[in-house]
Formats: C-alpha cells, sequence, structure tokens
C-alpha cells in the first residue's frame, strides 16, 4: 500500500493526480501545515528538511520512504510499467519526460521558492521585495519556454498526455496571483483547461478541498 503525505494545492498534487490518474490504490496522509506538523520530530523522520510530500511505499522495516516530488512521481510510474502513463525505458519520449520534470523542479520550483519563500534569500530583508520581483521575471521566462515546447501539440510530449501536463498544472496553480499567471498563456491556458475537465483532476482537487479557480 502507498501513503501519500499532503498539504491541499502543495507540491503532493502532482503525484496526487498521478496517482488518481493511474486508479492505483493508495491513501492520504494530511500533514496540517497550519499546526507545523511537517516540523514535528515524527515528521522529521520521514523527511529530514521537513517539506511535502513524502511517499511511503509498503510496510514495515522494509517499507520505501521517499521525498521530492519528481522521485515520488517517477517511482510511482516504475511501479505501474504497463500504463500508458509510462513511457518505455530508453525511448524518446522517456527522455523528454526526465528534461520536462527536471526542469520544472530544479529550474521552476526552485524559483518559485525565490518568489514564495524571498526573506529567505537575502540577508537584507529591506530587499526581500526585490527577490520576489526577481523571481517572478525568472519565472515568467521559464513559462515563455514551456508556452513554446506546447506550440502546436497538446501536451508536452506530444500526442500523449504524461505527468509533466499534471506538474505544469500545479506551477500554472501557483503562479495564479503573478502579473501574468501561467494560465494566460494561450498554449498553456488550453492545457490547463483540458487538464481541469479530467475525471481524476477534477477527483483530486476536490478530495483535496483546494477551492476555484484552480489556476
Ligand atoms: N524539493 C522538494 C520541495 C518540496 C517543497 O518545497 N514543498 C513545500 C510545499 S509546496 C513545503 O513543504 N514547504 C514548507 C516549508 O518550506 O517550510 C520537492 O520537490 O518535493
Amino acid at each position: 500500500m502507498l501513503q501519500l503525505y499532503y498539504y491541499p494545492g502543495n507540491a503532493s498534487i502532482t503525484p496526487h493526480m498521478l496517482l488518481e490518474e493511474l486508479g492505483v490504490s493508495y491513501e492520504l496522509k494530511f500533514v496540517d501545515r497550519t499546526k507545523k506538523e511537517h516540523k514535528t520530530p515524527e515528521y522529521l523522520a520521514l523527511h529530514p528538511s521537513g517539506l511535502i510530500p513524502v511517499l511511503i511505499d509498503g510496510e514495515g522495516a522494509d517499507r520505501l520512504v521517499l521525498h521530492e516530488t519528481v522521485a515520488v512521481c517517477l517511482h510511482i510510474l516504475d511501479r505501474n510499467p504497463d500504463s500508458e502513463w509510462t513511457p518505455a525505458l530508453g525511448s524518446p519520449e522517456r527522455a523528454q519526460l526526465y528534461k520536462w520534470l527536471c526542469y520544472m523542479t530544479n529550474t521552476i520550483q526552485s524559483t518559485y521558492l525565490m518568489y514564495f519563500y524571498s526573506h529567505r534569500y537575502t540577508t537584507d530583508q529591506a530587499g526581500k521585495d526585490a527577490v520576489a520581483a526577481a523571481a517572478e521575471a525568472r519565472l515568467n521566462g521559464s513559462f515563455d519556454i514551456l508556452e513554446a515546447a506546447l506550440e502546436g501539440k497538446p501536451y508536452l510530449l506530444g500526442e500523449q498526455i504524461s505527468v509533466c501536463d499534471l506538474y505544469l498544472l500545479m506551477l500554472s496553480r501557483w503562479g495564479r496571483g503573478m502579473t501574468r499567471p501561467p494560465r494566460s498563456l494561450t498554449n498553456t491556458g488550453a492545457l490547463i483547461e483540458r487538464l481541469l475537465e479530467r475525471p481524476a483532476v477534477k477527483r483530486t482537487i476536490e478530495q483535496e478541498g483546494v477551492a476555484p479557480p484552480f489556476a
């Protein structure tokens, strides 16, 4: 049995959507960030940085405890190798999937940290708004790259939907308060609309209790 530790709308929502899409059995474990449950000794034993999500696979001493959203998603795919969501190992689609997941986590997600937690990225608190503004400009540039990659195709990998699209949906949500929200881009906005129509995505949003508009 898989257990996913989540907080509504957090990075946990991409693996959550993926689990729903795959139709596999799993249990959701709510981590109450408002009570700082992600910084308790019990949670820090699962995730040394006290961040969300964590995935637990199995039970007892042999159980796998995994953090890092991309690693969690890839492990879920590896457990479902015959799914249409899992491009074959060594295929060009699988390579593109690695590329976009890496880009989204190591470039966009990390820039979001500077945008949302700008005070952590300067020793001069008077300059934190400038850090957030610079981060927003960088995010716009990154979303332009994804927008261009979507030109003439429905999904990031082409005709086939993948976890990359779910990841982009999550990242788009986080930018809904930006001066130029990702959903305002033509191709990205169309992808978001398409994804939000999917029953599994709707179920995930409902289970997490995320209020509209999602992105
Ligand atoms: N690199 C981690 C980042 C996870 C992350 O930053 N999660 C956020 C929620 S979206 C969090 O737990 N923030 C709490 C904090 O920074 O204290 C991953 O990809 O899983």
